[in-house]
């Protein structure tokens, strides 16, 4: 097998902020104020749009999608099995709201076990043809069942993502491809026809391949693939972000669509919430469910129903899909909803005195703020880790960025992130400074949000 290549993702998150054109958003900096002086008049401040940031996937939307492949299995001898009328009902509903939404999409056939079968191919326009960044997921079902869970999840998850690309109008550096494949269950067969019918020409266009089968398990775990670091990265990001831990797939590499893409040379990655192993005992304690029992006790069963789906898991994962595409994707252009917003008014923080603070007031958006916030600040200080750092939102709420024993740095430049999804985006957003040790001088030059 050959190893894959590292990606060449360019990661917005290593501190090296991309900064694409000025947005004309209005955004106002208040002058830097100790607490509880008189702001002075508005400062100027330079607003940015970077690459945006993903958008919250809808659990609804994409729970309607299991509704629909629930009943197209009631409504076909109670399964979505390759070969049976369930399986290209499935197909058929998954193409047309993919070309409602604009997508070019293409139906693959092979046969197997002497029924045809169909793989489901949907391509963003635009984007670097010679990178392909592409998400996948099986959609057929054992004959024993729906297959909601599996993989009914990582279906209408992968959907929900691409219909979230064509509201934003993502324009992607990369070209972003998606995948919907028969005859996982007869032995991942839709994914290795597809493959297979890939030139090598065209295999080495490959940025990456994500592969989502299993991600709504009743009694869930976390797992990320641990095939691409690149990959991986992004994914095991996304969960500390929102300070959930996580553990490598390690039900056994090659067991789903991914295993025809690595093989071929091919980055691979993917989210799981387990199947027919049981939790243990340690991963119930950190991910909460039931210890003792299956990830998924109706694995392969007549009971994987719409029941059978844990809705945080299932959001949880959706949302990660969306940020693996943005992120992966080295988004473009900022869609609706995606930008920075800055203060530069340099602020002089006092020797061991009061706390300083710095403002950004936000407008124009909707809804909360991400579950991944990312708040970067720039200070110049020339003595070790006495600075306190505190993210206040709008109602006030102080989320701590940084103790004062926590950084070996004189100067501090660095992103971190917040899980502020509780917090309203639109408001004034503050970033509070305390230099809490004698015979030290600083300053915050600079210090940004991006949603
Ligand atoms: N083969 C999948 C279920 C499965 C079992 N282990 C893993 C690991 C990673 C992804 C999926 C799976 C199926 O039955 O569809
Ligand atoms: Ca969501
Ligand atoms: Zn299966
Ligand atoms: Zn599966």
């Amino acid at each position: 097998m050959t190893l894959s290549p590292s990606l060449g993702f360019t990661h917005r998150r290593s501190g090296t902020l991309r900064v694409a054109a000025v947005s004309a958003l209005a955004v106002t900096g208040l002058l830097a104020t100790t607490a509880g002086a008189t702001a002075a008049a508005p400062a100027p401040t330079r607003t940015t749009a970077a690459a945006a940031a993903a958008p919250d996937i809808p659990l609804a939307n994409v729970k309607a999608h299991l509704t629909q492949l629930s009943q197209i299995a009631a409504a076909n001898g109670g399964n979505r099995a390759h070969g049976r009328p369930g399986y290209k009902a499935s197909i058929d509903y998954v193409k047309a709201k993919l070309d409602a939404a604009g997508f070019t999409t293409s139906l693959q056939t092979f046969t197997a076990s002497g029924a045809t079968g169909y793989n489901l191919i949907a391509d963003w326009p635009g984007g670097d043809p010679n990178k392909v960044l592409m998400s996948g997921a099986h959609l057929d079902s054992v004959s024993a069942g729906a297959g909601i869970n599996d993989n009914g999840s990582g279906s209408a998850a992968v959907l929900e993502a691409a219909l979230a690309v064509s509201r934003a109008q993502l324009k992607p550096d990369k070209h972003l491809r998606f995948g919907w494949w028969g005859a996982e269950e007869l032995g991942l067969l839709g994914s290795k026809a597809y493959v297979n019918s890939l030139p090598s020409t065209e295999r080495t266009k490959f940025a990456g391949y994500l592969n989502f089968d299993m991600i709504g398990s009743p009694n869930p775990g976390y797992f990320v693939y641990d095939d691409d670091p690149t990959i991986e990265k992004t994914f095991k990001d996304y969960y500390a972000g929102l300070g959930i831990p996580t553990e490598i797939e390690t039900e056994g590499d090659g067991r789903s669509d991914h295993a025809p893409f690595k093989n071929v040379g091919i980055p691979v990655g993917g989210l799981f919430s387990g199947a027919d192993y049981r939790k243990t005992a340690a991963q119930a304690q950190k991910w909460g469910g039931t210890s003792g029992v299956a990830f998924d006790r109706c694995y392969h069963s007549s009971c994987d129903s719409l029941t059978n789906i844990n809705d945080t898991a299932l959001d949880r994962n959706s949302d990660a899909i969306a940020y693996a595409l943005w992120t992966l994707s080295a988004g473009g252009t900022t869609p609706p909803g995606g930008t920075d917003y800055e203060n530069t008014t340099p602020v002089a923080i006092p020797d061991a005195g009061a706390a300083v603070t710095s403002s950004i007031a936000v407008t124009g958006r909707t809804g909360n703020a991400p579950a991944a916030l990312k708040v970067s600040v720039n200070i110049t200080h020339t003595y070790r880790g006495d600075l306190v750092l505190d993210l206040v939102a709008p109602d006030g709420t102080a989320y701590r960025l940084k103790n004062s024993s926590s950084d070996s740095a004189d100067n501090i430049v660095a992103t971190y992130t917040v899980n502020a999804s509780s917090e309203a985006a639109n408001g004034t957003w503050k970033l509070r400074v305390q230099d809490v040790a004698a015979q030290d001088t600083g300053t915050l030059n600079s210090w940004k949000l991006t949603f």
